[in-house]
C-alpha cells in the first residue's frame, strides 16, 4: 500500500490522476478547435492517455518494490516523444509545405536522446558517456528549433495563433524538456532513485499536461478568431 511518507509514491500517484483528467478534456475539448487543429488536440489525448497507462503500472513498480521503473518509464518515453515531434511537424504544417526530412531529422535526433538515456540508466553503456551522447541528440533539437528550418519556416509563414504555439513550444522543449537531464543527473549513485523519479514525475506533469494546455489554447484562441470574423461578416 502507499505509504504517507513515500512523497515519490505520492507523486507516480497524483501524475497519474492528472494524465486520465488531462485526456478526458483534451477529448472532450476537441469539439471546440477548428480545422487542423483539431488532430492536434487528439494528439495532445494520445500522449497523456499512453502516460496514464504507464503511471498506473509505475506507481506499482515503485511502490511495491522501491526500484525505478526503468523499463516502463522509457517505453512510455519512446511512445510519447515522438507524437510530441509529431504534434510540431503539425503545427508547422499547419501553417505551409514542410519538408518530410524536417520530421525525420527531429525524429532521429529524439531517438538518440532516448536510446542513450536508457542504455545509461539500465547500465549497458557507461552512465556519463551516455547522458554525454545523449544530450547532444537533444541539443540539435534545440538549435533546429531555434536557429534551424523549423525556426525559419515559422518566422515567414505563421498566423498569430500558429507563432504563439510555436513560441510556447520553444519553451516547452528548452525549459520544460531540462528538467529530465536534471533528473538523470540527480540520478546518479546510490540511493538516487528516489530524486530521480520526483524530478521525472514533475517534468512529465509540465511537458504533457502543460504541453497539451498550450496546444489547446492556440487551438480554441484560433477557434474564437474564425468565430468572431464570421460573426462580424453577419453584422
Ligand atoms: C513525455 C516525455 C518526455 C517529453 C520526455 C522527455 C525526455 C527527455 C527530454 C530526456 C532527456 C535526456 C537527455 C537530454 C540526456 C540523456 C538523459 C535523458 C534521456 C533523461
Amino acid at each position: 500500500m502507499l505509504d504517507p511518507s513515500d512523497f515519490v509514491g505520492v507523486s507516480f500517484w497524483i501524475i497519474s490522476a492528472a494524465m486520465v483528467a488531462a485526456t478526458y478534456f483534451f477529448t472532450v475539448e476537441r469539439d471546440r478547435a477548428v480545422g487542423k487543429w483539431k488532430t492536434s488536440l487528439s494528439v495532445a489525448a494520445m500522449v497523456t492517455g499512453i502516460a496514464a497507462i504507464h503511471y498506473f503500472y509505475m506507481r506499482g513498480v515503485w511502490v511495491e518494490t522501491g526500484k525505478s521503473p526503468v523499463v516502463l518509464r522509457y517505453v512510455d518515453w519512446l511512445l510519447t516523444v515522438p507524437l510530441q515531434i509529431v504534434e510540431f511537424y503539425l503545427i508547422l504544417a499547419a501553417i505551409t509545405t514542410v519538408r518530410a526530412a524536417l520530421f525525420w531529422k527531429l525524429l532521429v535526433a529524439s531517438l538518440v536522446m532516448l536510446i542513450f538515456g536508457f542504455v545509461g540508466e539500465v547500465g549497458t553503456m557507461s552512465y556519463w558517456p551516455a547522458f554525454i551522447i545523449g544530450m547532444a541528440g537533444w541539443l540539435y533539437i534545440l538549435y533546429e528549433i531555434f536557429a534551424g528550418e523549423a525556426s525559419k519556416i515559422n518566422a515567414a509563414n505563421g498566423t498569430a495563433a500558429s507563432k504563439a504555439a510555436f513560441n510556447a513550444l520553444k519553451w516547452i522543449v528548452s525549459v520544460g524538456w531540462a528538467i529530465y537531464p536534471i533528473g538523470y543527473v540527480l540520478g546518479a549513485g546510490e540511493g538516487g532513485d528516489a530524486s530521480m523519479n520526483l524530478i521525472y514525475n514533475l517534468a512529465d506533469f509540465v511537458n504533457k499536461i502543460a504541453f497539451g494546455a498550450v496546444i489547446w489554447a492556440a487551438a480554441t484562441s484560433s477557434h474564437d478568431a474564425a468565430a468572431s470574423t464570421a460573426g462580424d461578416a453577419a453584422e
